[in-house]
């Protein structure tokens, strides 16, 4: 859904979860994000300005470079736990690939609760709010086209999605699979 607070934003639920939110395991660093593209994608400079957008921020970003294979992408977020997976992606296919990729980190049951969002140009011919929800209900928690959303927005969710759990106010669910805010 888009929610009022983020307008172009298409997110997962506000709905607050029944369970309370899960502490995620203690090796993962809140401040290291992992970034990368979708296999088919061989762009390079988004994902070289997503970094320098991140690393200015004072996060510490793993970058896997272009046409990354769905199964680095899993091993590394196993391997290095990040405190957020970015997928960035401009070649039009993140829309279809990107669910399936949603999926593959989800199912993997380490991964469960890894905050993972993907932007960039989604689609060939735009993007839909239902195509955009779509990449939602595969398993993101929130999903930026370039031609809905701006930085701004990208940089608060991560900086929310990756507070410490000590941080975080009562009632954040931010760790809760398909939920980012609350
Ligand atoms: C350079 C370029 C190439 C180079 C790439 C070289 C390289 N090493 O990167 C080459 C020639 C290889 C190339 C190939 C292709 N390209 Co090209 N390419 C471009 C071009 C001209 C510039 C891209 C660029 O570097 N931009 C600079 C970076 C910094 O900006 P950006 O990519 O737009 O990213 C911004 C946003 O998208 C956003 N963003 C990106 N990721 C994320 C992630 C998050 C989380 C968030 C919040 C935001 C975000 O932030 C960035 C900064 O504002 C664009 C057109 C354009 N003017 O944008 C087309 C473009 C991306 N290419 C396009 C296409 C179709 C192709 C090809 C399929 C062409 C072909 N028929 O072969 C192939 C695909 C190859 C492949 N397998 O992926 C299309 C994509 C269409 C779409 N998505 O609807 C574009 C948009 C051109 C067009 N108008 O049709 N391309």
């Amino acid at each position: 859904m888009r929610t009022a607070e983020h307008p172009s934003i298409v997110s997962s639920t506000d709905e607050p979860s029944k369970s309370a939110p899960k502490r995620r395991h203690s090796s993962i660093d809140e401040r290291r994000v992992l970034l990368c593209s979708i296999a088919s994608d061989a762009h390079s400079w988004n994902l070289v300005y997503v970094q320098l957008l991140l690393e200015e921020l004072g996060y510490q970003v793993n970058n896997l470079g272009p046409c990354t294979p769905e199964a680095l992408i899993v091993d590394e977020c196993v391997r290095t736990r990040p405190g957020v997976l970015v997928v960035s992606t401009v070649n039009g296919h993140g829309m279809i690939e990107g669910q399936p990729l949603a999926r593959a980190l989800r199912r993997h049951p380490r991964l469960h609760h890894l905050p993972m969002v993907i932007g960039g140009k989604l689609g060939v011919d735009g993007a839909s709010a239902p195509m955009l929800q779509r990449l939602i209900d595969a398993g993101f928690d929130a999903v930026f086209d370039d031609s809905r959303t701006d930085l701004v927005e990208f940089t608060e969710l991560v900086n929310r999605l990756t507070r410490p759990v000590a941080d975080a106010p009562p009632g954040n669910h931010r760790l809760t699979p398909g939920t980012t805010s609350r």
